[in-house]
């Protein structure tokens, strides 16, 4: 099974905040970090954890304890009973420790947020590639200097660089994740046929949508706006079915006509 991750950066600076919880929207999963070794860090999390909710409703998230290597030298500074607590608490999928500086979990984050987006897949548009293949939006929050970038660079080129050169506002990389069929869970396969039919059921209703607004309005805006929500609208739906009347009017004459030249021509042709 192919899954080709877009992962979103984002800069945890506190001078990127306004526009940041924009970058949530269409989000299959996140990775929220913080540093093992700075407890403030693991306090902000619910600050990303409440902004995820409101914006992108209730998607996997993973808890990603980063820079494990130092925890030996600098010490435990946050108690893992206590992590485990807030991952209990909010729900979260699953809690990781990571190094990308030893090269520690990096590849088995990215796997699982793969895992985690498919087996939640809704699915939104452009998901499925096809039935072996998926696409899923995974971002990275968390506050500045916790190692997002240097565990996104670690998992797509294997670099990493001891330099903290700061995200500004957000970077994105592409890369595949490969999962062996046999390694799923039973239960994929039927996540994947009942996505697969509902994103067949909803290019079929767009299609039909598409066709309403293309019937009543030319401007690209009102055509948005039906696509949206058409039966918010019923002057413009009462507009479609007068022209659709109209259409169907115009057949059936036709038929019509069609069928006295048949009645009052064949006889001479016999
Ligand atoms: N020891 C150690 N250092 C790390 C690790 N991951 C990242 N770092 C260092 O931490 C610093 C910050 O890393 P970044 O990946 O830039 O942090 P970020 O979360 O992307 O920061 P912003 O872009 O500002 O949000 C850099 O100096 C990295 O070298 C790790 O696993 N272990
Ligand atoms: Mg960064």
């Amino acid at each position: 099974m192919r899954i080709t991750l877009s992962l979103w950066d984002i800069g945890g600076q506190e001078r990127f905040d306004f526009f940041k919880t924009d970058f949530f929207k269409g989000t299959a999963a996140v990775g929220l970090v913080f540093d093992l070794t700075r407890h403030e860090t693991f306090e902000n999390i619910d600050i990303y954890f409440d902004d995820i909710r409101e914006r992108s409703g209730n998607i996997p998230i993973i808890l990603v304890g980063n820079k494990i290597d130092l925890v030996k030298s600098i010490g435990e500074s946050i108690q893992r009973d206590i992590v485990i607590q807030k991952v209990n608490r909010n729900n979260l999928i699953d809690y990781i420790e990571t190094s990308a500086l030893n090269n520690i979990n990096v590849d088995k984050l990215f796997e699982t947020l793969a895992l985690v987006a498919l087996l939640n897949i809704k699915p939104r548009l452009g998901e499925i590639v096809d039935s072996n293949h998926f696409r899923f939006k995974v971002l990275l929050a968390g506050d500045a200097s916790v190692g997002k970038s240097s565990l996104i660079k670690k998992f797509v080129d294997k670099n990493f660089s001891m330099n903290y050169k700061l995200t500004v506002g957000l970077d994105l990389l592409v890369k595949d994740v490969m999962l062996a069929e046999e390694d799923l869970p039973e239960e994929t396969f039927e996540i994947i046929k009942n996505a697969i039919a509902d994103e067949k059921k909803r290019i079929k209703e767009i299609r039909k949508l598409e066709k309403i607004s293309r019937v009543v309005a030319e401007d690209s805006e009102t055509v948005e706006r039906i696509i949206e929500n058409p039966k918010e609208d019923p002057q413009l739906m009462q507009k479609y079915k007068r022209k659709r009347k109209k259409k169907l009017f115009s057949i059936a004459l036709i038929i019509i006509f069609a069928l006295i030249l048949l009645v009052f021509f064949l006889p001479s042709f016999s």
